[in-house]
């Protein structure tokens, strides 16, 4: 007999008519299903600290979530799904969340995109260097220097990174499966909750919506040998649900919503804000990412747009989104308070 994971993909119509899953069940489900990470009590003290420090200096903390969440197929993973997101939108924002005087809890995808490095992450290390005094000198001192021409600003970033390192402005997290995803953001969400409405979520990682339960996951290596393989996948819990009821039930909360369909974007957004009851979805299209977001509340649509000309003047869309959102917290901190 074939094992579950052979039967035809069954989880879309199905999860069509489920109603949400209500919270307490979220929870056993993240217990029962997706395997805690073992640093995540560590993991949740250091962002609590975080949050304690930095509430007392007088300043906010977001938490911004970034890159992609890796779905294994077995439990010993030769496989996984993946997907597209590179990070570039966490790491970027993360900047200017800092400019803007937050202090940044970077939950992101290992090896994503990462603040103050992104613009190098191309670059072969060793183009980036040579030996003092030119190719000659190799031999004579040894004494290696970075190349300026390959690496024109980096000094400006090494100075803000220091800065940022110095001012303990940024709390870095790496997660790289789904599981270790869901667990340290519940436990990024429980963390801030002392903080109420100075924090912020971020929400900006692209997250699977489908996932292989531990218990149904074959533990070896899926075999070739078997024929074509079927996969049936279960529906991630929505953890945007008990993140705003319970978790961080006081905070400012941002979801991102990607389609590829352009004339479904905004009606999903919609949806989104009606179903959650967050405060704001950036809504976003694969290919126009980079230079077109709308940015979604109950009552307001905001088109934030970066031209040809913004980018010859280096201006990135991320920064439009953090003051437009920076603005809205100060006013959502304000209305709390009242
Ligand atoms: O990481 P990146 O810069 O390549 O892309 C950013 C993004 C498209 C992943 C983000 O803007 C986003 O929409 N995140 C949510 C994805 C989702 O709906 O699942």
């Amino acid at each position: 007999m074939q094992p579950s994971y052979y039967t035809s993909m069954t989880t879309t119509s199905e999860s069509k008519v489920m109603a949400e899953p209500r919270i307490s069940s979220i929870d056993g489900k993240l217990a029962e299903e997706f395997a805690v990470p073992s640093h995540v009590e560590e993991v949740k003290e250091k962002m609590a600290a975080f949050a304690r420090y930095h509430d007392a200096a007088g300043r906010r903390v977001v938490l911004i979530t970034s890159g992609g969440t890796k779905v294994p197929l077995e439990s010993r993973t030769v496989r996984f799904l993946d997907n597209f997101s590179s990070g570039r939108r966490g790491a970027s924002s993360a900047e200017y969340f800092i400019d803007s005087g937050y202090a940044v809890i970077f939950l992101h995808r290992h090896r994503s995109l990462y603040p103050y490095t992104r613009m190098f992450s191309t670059i072969n290390m060793l183009d980036a260097l040579k030996f003092r005094g030119g190719e000659g000198a190799s031999s004579n001192s040894g004494e290696v220097v970075v190349n300026q021409q390959v690496l024109p600003n980096i000094a400006k970033a090494l100075k803000r990174y220091q800065e940022v390192k110095e001012g303990k402005l940024l709390l870095p997290i790496e997660f790289s499966t789904l599981s270790e995803y869901l667990h340290l953001l519940k436990a990024a969400a429980q963390a801030l909750s002392t903080i109420g409405s100075k924090a912020m979520f971020y929400l900006a990682a692209a997250v699977s919506d489908f996932y292989i339960p531990a218990s149904e996951m074959p533990e070896h290596k899926i075999q070739s040998s078997n024929g074509p393989l079927q996969l049936s996948m279960n529906m991630v819990p929505k953890i945007l649900s008990p993140l705003v009821k319970d978790w961080a039930s006081q905070a400012f909360v941002i979801s991102f919503k990607l389609e590829t369909d352009a004339t479904i974007l905004l009606d999903k957004a919609r949806r989104a804000l009606d179903t959650y009851r967050h405060q704001a979805v950036v809504a976003n299209v694969l290919d126009s990412r980079r230079g077109y977001v709308v940015v979604v509340t109950r009552d307001t649509q905001a088109e934030l747009i970066v031209t040809e000309e913004d980018v010859k003047n280096e201006v990135e869309i991320e920064e439009r989104i953090v003051s437009n959102l920076t603005s809205a917290h100060n006013k959502f901190i304000t209305q709390q308070a009242g």
